[in-house]
């Protein structure tokens, strides 16, 4: 059995990854490992802020570890909130807030479409060091008029995915696992260490 450290202090997360995992592996939270510290995020991209989240960990427990970094990219923004998604109304990091911000600038624009982007870091010790593998997985959809759903967290309330007529907060964690990015990335994630 692989066990893994996951470095986040984002209980949905894990808890959308926990509802993901086969019997071959196990994933031990960041704070069951008993480290509670919150981890900057401060560079421009997905990939580096994970790397910084993994390597962070990484570095005090010397065990195999992941982490990931989310943004919700929406085209007639120019991409963001993207990397900035969970300060993008400001440090408070209040979802509310967040989500009132998007509406507002988007308020007067036809093109709603989005997607969700997740990127996984795994630092793995390999038999000469660690090694350092990233693994992404995209969701598309569009963005609502208006919120819809109590269900999820963040942007969830005004995320449609593509091939659904409801929003991620309409959904169960199950439901919301067959399309998200998430998902996706961790998929790879898990085939990844099963081949290895
Ligand atoms: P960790 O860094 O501790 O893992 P975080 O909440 O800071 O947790 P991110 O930086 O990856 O996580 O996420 C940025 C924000 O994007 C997050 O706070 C949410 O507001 C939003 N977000 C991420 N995944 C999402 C999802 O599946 N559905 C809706 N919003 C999401």
């Amino acid at each position: 059995m692989h066990t893994l450290i996951f470095a986040t202090n984002n209980q949905n997360k894990v808890n959308e990854i926990q509802s993901l995992v086969g019997s071959d592996f196990k994933i031990i939270p960041q704070k069951e490992a008993g480290i509670d510290i919150d981890i900057p995020e401060p560079h421009d991209t997905l990939q580096e802020n994970a790397y910084e989240k993994a390597i962070t960990i990484f570095n005090i427990t010397n065990q195999n570890c992941f982490s990931e970094d989310t943004g919700l990219e929406i085209n007639a923004l120019n991409g963001e909130p993207g990397v900035k998604s969970a300060r993008y109304a400001g440090e408070g990091r209040d979802f509310q807030a967040n989500i009132d911000k998007v509406l507002i600038n988007l308020d007067s624009l036809e093109n709603r479409t989005a997607q969700f982007r997740t990127v996984i870091c795994l630092l793995w010790k390999g038999t000469n060091g660690m090694e350092t593998y990233y693994f992404e997985g995209i969701c598309k959809g569009h963005i609502s008029n208006e919120m819809h759903g109590e269900k999820g967290f963040g942007y969830d309330p005004i995320f449609i995915p593509e091939g659904a007529s409801k929003s991620f907060a309409e959904m169960s964690i199950e439901e919301k696992n067959t399309f998200s990015h998430r998902q996706k990335a961790v998929t790879q994630l898990f085939e990844f260490l099963r081949s290895r």
